[in-house]
């Protein structure tokens, strides 16, 4: 209904005046306050971090719940794809070329990175590019409501949840943000790499040198964090990332994606049936299996596989970004 449609209804502005005190109403008792555990919380961040009680109050009287977020986290994408149809969300024409355009948008801030962290340009971009399209989606939830709503209204999670939103208001204040201001996903991550608060708080770098960690909205402090990111949970410079494998007659099937951590080695799993199509020094590895276009893939995933999914627990997001990365290479390299 048009502002005009509705002066024109004395009917509807009766509904609306009504429907207006019931709204200010249920803001005044919002999702968030008179409940235990929110006070407890608030005890917590009194107790711990000196906040006061007024301004948590203040914050939790602002807090949604919101169902969107609860519907989002029961169904995440890693749990409802295969990898031909992952892929295709990922992979794609459009992802790659927008990849070559960020990479070239920022080109001296990746060759600086790669250089100091021994993290290839092209990770870095495709982490961007599968976490946001470089920065173009980067979430529209606020995450004070994202972090409440997961915190204390989804029960299996609720614990890991409650510590990121502690971590948030601890962010928000060393970065003098607004809690209420901030944006994220459905699960509190924020801006172009989509960090949530604890990563945020322990990985993030100030990459432009002005003395603000700003990943929310600066793509070169985005790239040098990503690149910090990878470093710190052990990339490997110049050392491979995941192998197809080739499997024998009787290769042994019950060691397939049987950790996300490598935890056989290459020698043994040659004797196990599985035999990489790029011949590999001896190291740590283990073996994945993917439902691809045209039926099973067998791959060999490394050290640097492993480190690709630190950054989101998946077999299918870690071999995304890889492969995103590769055609991005690529693509530039064809220019
Ligand atoms: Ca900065």
């Amino acid at each position: 209904m048009t502002i005009m449609q509705w002066m024109k209804s004395p009917s509807s502005y009766l509904i609306g005046l009504l429907s207006g005190a019931l709204l200010s109403t249920s803001a005044w008792a919002s999702d968030y306050t008179n409940r235990q555990e929110v006070d407890l919380f608030i005890d917590e961040m009194v107790n711990e971090y000196q906040f006061t009680r007024e301004e948590l109050e203040r914050w939790f009287a602002q807090a949604k719940k919101k169902q969107s977020i609860l519907k989002a986290i029961s169904r995440p994408a890693e749990r409802t794809h295969t990898w031909e149809s992952y892929r295709k969300i990922f992979v794609t024409d459009s992802r790659i070329e927008k990849g070559v355009e960020f990479w070239e948008n920022n080109l001296a801030t990746l060759e600086k990175a790669q250089e100091e962290f021994g993290v290839p340009a092209q990770v870095i971009v495709a982490i961007i590019g599968v976490e946001t399209r470089y920065g173009t989606n980067k979430g529209s939830f606020r995450v004070i409501d994202a972090l409440s709503t997961l915190g204390f209204d989804y029960p299996p999670r609720a614990k890991f949840f409650r510590k990121e939103l502690k971590q948030f208001f601890l962010l928000a204040r060393e970065q003098k943000q607004n809690p209420l201001d901030l944006i994220g996903s459905y699960a509190g991550a924020m801006g172009y790499g989509q960090f949530i608060p604890s990563s945020y708080r322990a990985y993030a770098i100030d990459y432009t040198n002005d003395g603000f960690a700003d990943i929310w909205n600066n793509p070169t402090d985005a790239i040098g964090s990503v690149a910090n990111y990878f470093k710190r949970h052990g990339w490997a410079s110049g050392e491979p990332v995941i192998v197809r494998t080739r499997i024998n007659n009787n290769y042994n099937k019950e060691i397939l994606n049987d950790s996300l951590k490598p935890k056989h080695t290459v020698n043994s799993l040659l004797e196990q049936g599985y035999t990489p199509v790029t011949k590999l020094r001896e190291q740590e590895a283990n073996v994945i299996r993917l439902q691809g276009k045209h039926g099973a893939e067998f791959w060999m995933g490394l050290n640097n596989y492993y480190v690709i999914t630190r950054y989101n627990h998946s077999r299918l997001y870690a071999m995304a970004v890889w492969q995103l990365s590769q055609q991005i290479a690529k693509a530039k390299k064809a220019k």
